[in-house]
C-alpha cells in the first residue's frame, strides 16, 4: 500500500525504535475526554437538587428528557412488570449473565484478618460494606442492562444492606426508565429504582430527597457509567459521596503477531468502536502482513454493520491507530505504556504474553476470548478503567464496595512492652502529649524501649 492511501485506521510506525515510557506516551493516540469544562454547567444543577430536591429532578427530568415522569421512585409493580415483557431470550441471557457474574464475584469476597503483632497485642483487619450505594445506569444512545449486572452483583456479594438504581425517564416509556433496564433490576432482587438521569442523579444520591411520603436517603458510594456531565457530578462530588474510576470512551487494544487471525482481530476492533465515535481501537503489531489484512477486514466489516457511521468516525479518529513495532517484546512496551481499558492478546503462545502484561483493565488472552465475552457473560466485570487509569486502577470489584477497618487491641503488657517507642517517636515530631496519653496508663516505660 502506498502512503497516499486513505486509511480506514490511521497507521504509527514505531520500527526500528525501542522507545521509553514517555515518548510512548506522548506519540500514542487517545480520546480527549475534557471533564472540567463540564463542571460550570453541572455545577448549577447539582446545586438546584441539593438546595430543591424532589422539585429539581422533576424540572431537570423536563429539561433534559423531555419528561416529567409521574414520580421519582418507580413503583415496585413497574419494575416487576418490565420482566413479563423482556424477550425470552434476552431474559434467559441476562439470567446466564448474572449467574457467572455471580461466580466470579463470590471469589472476591474477603475474609477478616487477625494478626498477633505481639504478646497480647492483635491488629484485626475487618472488612465493612458501605451502607448504601447508589448505581448509575444511563439511557439515551444505548440501554446497558449488561451494566446493572456489573454494577449490581459485586455490590450484592460485598453485602452492600442497601443499593437503590438510576436510570434517565424515557418519554417512549411513559417516563420510566427503559423496560429493559427495570427487568434487570428485577432479576437482580433490586426493587429502589429511580427514574433520574444525568448529573442530577448523582446529585439526588449524594443528598438524598423526599418526594410526598417517600425518602431517598443519600448514599455513601456511587457507580456506574455515564456520559461527561455524569463524570463532571461525580467528580464535583467527589469526597461527599465515593465513587468509582471516570468511565471516559470504551478503548480496545490488540497484540498480535503473524499467527492472529485478522477477521477475528477486525471484528473486535469494531465492536468496540461501535460503543462510540470516540471509542479508541488500537492494533499494535509486529508483521505489516497481518496489519494489512485486518486493515481489509475493516474495511469489509465497517461497511457491513449496522452503525457503520459511528464506527468509521470512531476508527479514523486521532485516538485510534494500527501501530507497527519490530518485536512483541516492543509491542508489550507498548500495550504498557497504553494501560487500555480492554486489551486481547493474539500471539503464538498468548497466555506466556499475557502472564507480562502489567497495565490492562481486563486482559482477553487467545482467540476464543473477545471483549464482548467479557462485556456481557465472561463472569468477569466490564466497568473497567479508561483514559490510562489501568496503570493505577482496578475495574469494579466486591473491592470497591468495601472498606477495610484495622481494629486495635492491646492488653497492658503489651502496651507496656511497646509504650517507649511511642513516647520517643512522640517527642521526635514534637507531638509530647501524644507519648504523655501513653504516660498515663502506664508511667513506668522508658522512651526507646
Ligand atoms: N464495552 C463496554 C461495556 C459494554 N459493552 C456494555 C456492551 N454493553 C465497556 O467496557
Ligand atoms: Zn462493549
Amino acid at each position: 500500500m502506498s502512503e497516499s492511501v486513505i486509511r480506514v485506521i490511521p497507521r504509527l510506525d514505531l520500527r526500528g525504535r525501542r522507545p521509553g515510557l514517555r515518548e510512548l506516551r506522548a506519540a500514542l493516540p487517545r480520546a480527549e475526554f475534557d471533564v472540567e469544562t463540564a463542571l460550570a454547567t453541572v455545577r448549577p444543577i447539582v446545586e438546584d437538587v441539593r438546595d430543591r430536591g424532589a422539585a429539581a429532578l422533576h424540572d431537570a427530568a423536563e429539561r433534559f428528557d423531555g419528561v416529567r415522569p409521574a414520580s421519582l421512585r418507580v413503583p415496585a409493580e413497574v419494575v416487576s412488570a418490565a420482566v413479563d415483557t423482556l424477550d425470552p431470550a434476552v431474559r434467559a441471557a441476562l439470567e446466564e449473565s448474572i449467574r457467572r457474574a455471580r461466580i466470579v464475584h463470590a471469589d472476591q469476597r474477603r475474609t477478616d484478618t487477625t494478626t498477633r503483632v505481639a504478646d497480647g497485642g492483635t491488629v484485626t483487619e475487618r472488612w465493612v460494606p458501605v451502607d448504601r450505594v447508589g448505581l448509575y445506569v444511563p439511557g439515551g444512545l444505548a440501554v446497558y442492562p449488561s451494566s446493572v449486572v456489573m454494577n449490581v452483583v459485586p455490590a450484592q456479594l460485598a453485602g452492600v444492606p442497601s443499593l437503590a438504581v438510576a436510570s434517565p425517564p424515557q418519554r417512549d416509556h411513559g417516563g420510566w426508565p427503559h423496560p429493559t433496564i427495570l427487568a434487570a433490576c428485577h432479576l437482580l432482587g433490586v426493587d429502589e429504582v429511580y427514574a433520574m438521569g444525568g448529573a442530577q442523579a448523582v446529585a439526588a444520591f449524594a443528598y438524598g430527597f423526599d418526594e410526598g411520603e417517600q425518602t431517598c436517603e443519600p448514599v455513601s458510594l456511587v457507580t456506574g457509567p455515564g456520559n461527561i456531565y455524569v463524570a463532571a457530578a461525580k467528580r464535583l462530588l467527589k469526597g461527599l459521596i465515593g465513587i468509582d474510576a471516570e468511565a471516559g470512551p470504551t478503548e480496545i487494544a490488540v497484540l498480535a503477531d503473524v499467527t492472529a487471525d485478522p477477521d477475528h482481530v477486525a471484528s473486535d476492533l469494531v465492536s468496540q468502536a461501535e460503543h462510540d465515535p470516540l471509542a479508541a481501537a488500537v492494533l499494535v503489531t509486529d508483521s505489516v502482513e497481518l496489519a494489512d489484512a485486518v486493515e481489509a477486514a475493516l474495511g469489509r466489516r465497517v461497511a457491513a454493520t449496522k452503525h457503520t457511521e459511528r464506527v468509521a468516525t470512531a476508527l479514523a479518529g486521532r485516538q485510534s491507530a494500527v501501530v507497527l513495532v519490530d518485536d512483541v517484546e516492543v509491542g508489550l512496551d507498548v500495550v504498557n505504556a497504553y494501560a487500555a481499558e480492554h486489551l486481547e492478546i493474539h500471539t503464538a503462545d498468548a497466555a506466556a504474553v499475557a502472564a507480562r502484561v502489567r497495565n490492562a483493565g481486563a486482559v482477553f488472552v487467545g482467540t476464543w476470548a473477545p471483549v464482548s465475552l467479557g462485556d456481557y457473560c465472561a463472569g468477569s466485570n466490564h466497568v473497567l478503567p479508561t483514559g490510562g487509569c489501568a496503570c493505577h486502577s482496578s475495574g469494579l470489584s466486591v473491592q470497591s464496595f468495601l472498606r477495610g477497618i484495622h481494629v486495635v487491641e492491646y492488653d497492658e503488657a503489651a502496651l507496656r512492652e511497646v509504650g517507649g517507642h511511642v513516647v520517643s517517636l512522640a517527642r521526635a515530631e514534637d507531638l509530647p502529649a501524644h507519648g504523655e496519653a501513653v504516660l498515663a496508663r502506664v508511667p513506668e516505660v522508658e522512651p526507646g524501649a
